[in-house]
């Protein structure tokens, strides 16, 4: 089956498809360098509030790209808008905002837990999908991407079991298999992930990450991303995203078909 095929066929189906290898290693390594000096910050804050400050903890900023040039230019430079237009049929992709997580080296309380992003974004409807990028090589040890394969087919009913704010990823997936009807099949993938690779997941599948075992920081990047069939539901909550869409420095359009 043509590559492209493939990779659609695995991303309707499954929920998500991993493409290895496709992403420029220099852009990355500015990216990544840009990224550390935003955790540098990010942590040098925490610390100004002893009592709430733990090393162990995930660090998280949102829209990094909007305050780093070699982020945005990791964006609009790269194949990233290009795959997920092939992924869904569309000639326009657009950012409606982007999260940078990092573990710290042997972060015991970094888990992300079992979510959707649909459920943080209830606004945006349709073919949304998102863009997961390491920073560097992400060994399974240090907290790589888990998917749960074909869990968009039924996220909206379990909502009310999975949150990303439960880092304890052990008791978060027993309690949701006890309470999961059985007719669906609880099915986890994870794999390494090294630099120039980039998943992409729909934003009803269920995905998380584990614990940083390693001795090394954990960096990546995740990107909210619109598609051509992608609606805005202004009934709905929408935290300021909406308006940003008109904004081009918080929601560029990193990919056009001519
Ligand atoms: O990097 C992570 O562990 C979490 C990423 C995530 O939740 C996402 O890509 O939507």
């Amino acid at each position: 089956m043509h590559y492209n095929n493939y990779m659609k066929n695995s991303f309707n189906e499954l929920g998500y498809s991993k493409h290895l290898q496709v992403l420029d290693q220099k852009i990355i390594t500015s990216a990544h360098k840009s990224a550390l000096e935003i955790m540098q910050k990010a942590q040098q804050r925490m610390a100004s509030n002893p009592t709430a400050f733990n090393k162990s903890q995930l660090v998280r900023a949102i829209n990094p790209h909007t305050m780093s040039l070699p982020i945005l230019n990791l964006l609009k430079s790269s194949s990233v808008g290009e795959i997920a237009a092939k992924l869904t049929n569309s000639k326009r992709i657009q950012v409606w905002g982007s999260q940078l997580y990092i573990k710290p080296p042997y972060s015991a309380n970094s888990g992300v837990g079992f979510h959707t992003d649909f459920q943080y974004i209830e606004c945006f409807e349709k073919d949304v999908l998102t863009a997961w990028i390491p920073l560097n090589d992400i060994p399974v040890d240090s907290g790589s991407l888990i998917y749960v394969s074909k869990s968009h087919e039924i996220s909206d009913s379990i909502v009310h079991l999975i949150g990303a704010e439960q880092s304890n990823l052990k008791a978060q997936r027993e309690h949701i298999l006890n309470n999961t009807s059985a007719n669906f099949r609880w099915h986890e993938t994870v794999s390494d992930a090294s630099v120039g690779d980039i998943f992409f997941h729909s934003y009803k599948t269920i995905h998380g990450s584990e614990e940083n075992k390693t001795p090394n920081a954990r960096l990546a990047i995740a990107v909210g991303l619109l598609s051509d069939f992608s609606q805005v539901i202004l009934e709905k909550d929408t935290y300021g995203y909406a308006r940003n869409l008109d904004n081009p420095n918080i929601c560029p359009t990193i990919y056009a078909k001519q």
